[in-house]
């Protein structure tokens, strides 16, 4: 049995989106979360993940977390849909590459935009130096 925990307007409503393109049978286990601006319940007991941050993935007794490592371990374990390429296949290195370059680079480059447009300011504004023109 699959079962994802998962809170509303967070990286959990892709994994619902991936279990129903794989037509995968799965249970929905609403958790409460903090939310980045500060609104939500905060970290709910009932979320296996260790740091109560969704997604998290129940396949049976055996936790995955990690939006990438859920997203490949599903497409692997529903391997019939089609959407990974098998293990032996080349094909294999492109979607890595993909996923984790999402993960690494696009999303925490996203994260730091739209950190700079609330009051939080982004790092860089932070740890930016006053550059001292050369002699
Ligand atoms: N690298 C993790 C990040 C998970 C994550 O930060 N999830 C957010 C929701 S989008 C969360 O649960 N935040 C709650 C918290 O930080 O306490 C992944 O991709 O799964």
């Amino acid at each position: 049995m699959l079962t994802l925990f998962h809170a509303p307007r967070s990286r959990s409503t892709r994994i619902i989106w991936l279990l129903e393109e794989l037509e995968a049978p799965f249970q929905l286990r609403h958790v409460t979360i903090r939310y980045r601006d500060g609104r939500g319940d905060g970290p709910d007991p009932a979320n296996p993940h260790l740091d109560k941050k969704v997604p998290a993935l129940l396949h049976d007794d055996m936790l995955v977390t990690e939006s990438a490592a859920v997203a490949v371990y599903l497409a692997d374990l529903q391997s019939d849909a089609g959407l990974a390429p098998p293990i032996s296949d080349r094909h294999r290195g492109p979607l890595l590459s993909w996923i984790s370059w999402v993960e690494g680079e696009f999303g925490p480059a996203i994260f730091q935009r739209l950190a700079a447009g609330t009051e939080k300011p982004a790092p860089w504004h932070v740890t930016r130096q006053p550059r001292t023109p050369a002699a």
